[in-house]
């Protein structure tokens, strides 16, 4: 399923530029690239890099899968389209220069050493000044990506959209799991936990006490019911006096969403946001300092028809217009049709 090592050394990167190249954009269609994006290795100008981690800790006594979610992803992404009028009818894959880097070479099951070679291949792409956008993956591949990017951005905050706060206390002989990703980050102080913002958390635990952990730390907490309640335009405000200027890396798990517009996923919770909301409060995020992307948790053992997949495509978009729009990237990008 990895065919990173082999595209290495002989796929489209090195060949579709090399000398003795027979590619002709006129004859041939590269596939497999997110949206038809050049599936390469040279970065080249690109602004942005996108990378599958196609990785679970595969603990789960049933839903294993999201292993296989970045195929998936790329699957479903013909059927995302770029343009999005009125608000963005320019296309954000040419604007940024979008490269897809393939997956990480990794190894479900055997957690360290898969933990280190996807924090080596984002060093790879952010030592270069270049914006990740990953696919996982279970929430687990978070991790090693904050790892990799507290060295370039020691300020690092996590906004973070999830039916489930990953924050739970540490269970004893397990060190990484899902559930733990932000304690871990915590303790090992790779992000700035007191501007970090958990959002969307809701139904049942396997333990009690999870939100207070998760405040413990030092994280801002806004549950399923308190969005509701404060309405996402209230939170949107908040976000953005909270976050504004700061390096954000943003993680999205793909159960924010209800089940209903996404079931595909590992832990389906109900009561979350609609298609329509979700994709809403993303285009609300505009304009603030993103130095990463990351969707998760798309198992698709567990979808049905590809919605899922296609819905994580969608959301893949909009972190892309999320790109053009920061700051810093804004005034060097032509964001025309
Ligand atoms: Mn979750």
């Amino acid at each position: 399923m990895n065919q990173g090592g082999e595209m290495r050394e002989t796929g489209a990167g090195a060949g579709m530029e090399g000398a003795g190249s027979i590619f002709d954009p006129q004859l041939f269609v590269p596939t497999q690239g997110f949206m038809g994006c050049p599936n390469r290795y040279q970065l080249g100008g690109a602004k942005l890099a996108i990378l599958g981690l196609p990785f679970d800790c595969g603990r789960h006594p049933v839903r294993i899968g999201a292993r296989q979610g970045p195929f998936a992803i790329r699957e479903q992404s013909a059927l995302v389209r770029p343009y999005l009028p009125p608000a963005a009818d320019f296309n954000p894959l040419t604007a940024l220069g979008v490269v897809d880097c393939g997956d990480a070479k990794v190894t479900p099951g055997r957690i360290e050493p898969s933990f280190e070679t996807m924090e080596a291949a984002m060093r790879e792409i952010a030592g270069r000044g270049v914006r990740t956008l990953t696919m996982g993956g279970d929430g687990a591949v978070t991790l090693p990506q904050l790892r990799a990017l507290h060295r370039f951005h020691p300020e690092l905050v996590v906004l973070h959209f999830d039916a489930h706060t990953d924050t739970y206390p540490p269970s004893g002989q397990e060190h990484h799991n899902t559930a733990t990703t932000f304690t871990r980050a915590a303790e090992e102080g790779l992000i700035d936990t007191e501007n970090s913002l958990h959002i969307g958390a809701r139904g049942p635990t396997y333990l009690p006490g999870v939100f207070e952990h998760t405040r413990a730390l030092g994280y801002e907490l806004i549950s399923g019911l308190d969005l509701m309640e404060r309405g996402i335009e209230a939170t949107l405000a908040h976000i953005h006096e909270r976050l504004a200027g700061r390096p954000v890396y943003l993680c999205w798990d793909m159960d924010f969403f209800d089940p209903s517009c996404a079931p595909g996923v590992c832990t389906p919770t109900w009561g979350g946001v609609t298609s329509r909301e979700g994709l809403a409060i993303l285009q609300g995020l505009k304009g603030l300092d993103f130095v990463a992307f990351d969707v998760n948790t798309v198992s698709p053992p567990h979808d049905t028809g590809g919605m899922t997949a296609f819905l994580a495509g969608t959301v893949m978009l909009e972190f892309l217009y999320l790109a053009c729009h920061v700051p810093s990237l804004a005034s060097e990008l032509q964001l025309t049709g």
